[in-house]
């Protein structure tokens, strides 16, 4: 028996807990995520907390291995199982505030991009917020933003990007909503992994969220604008 079978989980206090779920994630252990993500939440854990201090935190280090090529494909795929697993304990608990409706808003991956974790997070975290969140998945062209946009009648497009090389298909898309005249109709919020402040300003979008915090922050901001302007109006 490997000493890792040996581990009882709720055994462990806190902060030992949290170092073993980074291990977890890292081994892709879905079970165990689960498992970890629901001690911390009986132990009264904000859900928050558990996404960010255990999860994301945890995915950090994994990515970190990823970019050194000490971890590849397969292993990170299975690592972002188990994220996805322990999300899906703490979604409907980010979710539940009750707020009224502040907005809605349409979220997709770009084109040429698969990676939906960050995404999704930012989804949990909007509906948590109040905001109607209508997710287009992964890998999307412009015409979805557009036509989901219109369809929805949405206040805010989404775009989510973790590569270097699909962060500029976030200009096409915005070039295309100039192109047709409906630019202005929406806000535009971009984020992913490689992007910053000066490139969201370059494509001209409304504002580059850091993260799914920042984002709902954001979104707030300009929904809260973007009422003052029809009241003025
Ligand atoms: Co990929 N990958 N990956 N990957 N992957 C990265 C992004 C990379 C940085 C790893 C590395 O080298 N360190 C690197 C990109 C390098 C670059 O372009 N500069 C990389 C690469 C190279 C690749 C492949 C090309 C590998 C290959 O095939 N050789 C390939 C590409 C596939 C494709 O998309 N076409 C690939 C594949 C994969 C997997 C499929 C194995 C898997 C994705 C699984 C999935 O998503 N379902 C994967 C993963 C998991 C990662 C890392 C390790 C983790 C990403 C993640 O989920 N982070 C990542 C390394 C890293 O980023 N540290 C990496 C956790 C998540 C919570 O954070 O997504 O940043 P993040 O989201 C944050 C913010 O960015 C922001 O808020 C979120 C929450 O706080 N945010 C937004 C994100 N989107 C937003 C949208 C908004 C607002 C805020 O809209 C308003």
């Amino acid at each position: 028996m490997s000493d890792e079978e040996d581990i009882i989980l709720s055994e462990l206090d806190d902060e030992e807990l949290v170092a073993q779920m980074m291990d977890d994630l890292y081994d892709g252990l879905k079970d165990e995520i689960e498992e970890g993500t629901n001690i911390l939440l009986e132990r009264g854990w904000e859900p928050y907390d558990v996404l960010t201090k255990a999860l994301v935190a945890g995915m950090t280090i994994v990515g970190h291995d990823f970019r050194d090529g000490i971890l590849f494909v397969p292993e990170v795929l299975l690592a972002a199982n188990a994220m996805k697993a322990g999300m899906f304990i703490l979604k409907p608990l980010l979710a539940e505030t009750g707020a009224p409706k502040v907005g809605k808003m349409v979220i997709g991956t770009v084109k040429g991009d698969i990676h939906d974790i960050g995404k999704n997070l930012v989804g949990m975290m909007m509906e948590g917020a109040g905001f109607e969140v209508v997710d287009l998945g992964i890998n999307n062209p412009v015409e979805n933003y557009i036509d989901a946009a219109a369809q929805e009648e949405a206040d805010i497009v989404g775009m989510s990007a973790l590569l270097t090389t699909t962060m500029p298909y976030m200009k096409v898309v915005i070039d295309e909503m100039i192109a047709q005249g409906i630019r202005d109709d929406y806000i535009v919020l971009v984020g992913g992994a490689p992007l910053n402040e000066e490139f969201g300003k370059s494509i001209g979008a409304d504002a580059y969220c850091r993260d799914a915090a920042v984002a709902v922050e954001t979104a707030k901001e300009f929904m809260a604008r973007k009422h003052n302007q029809a009241a003025a109006g």
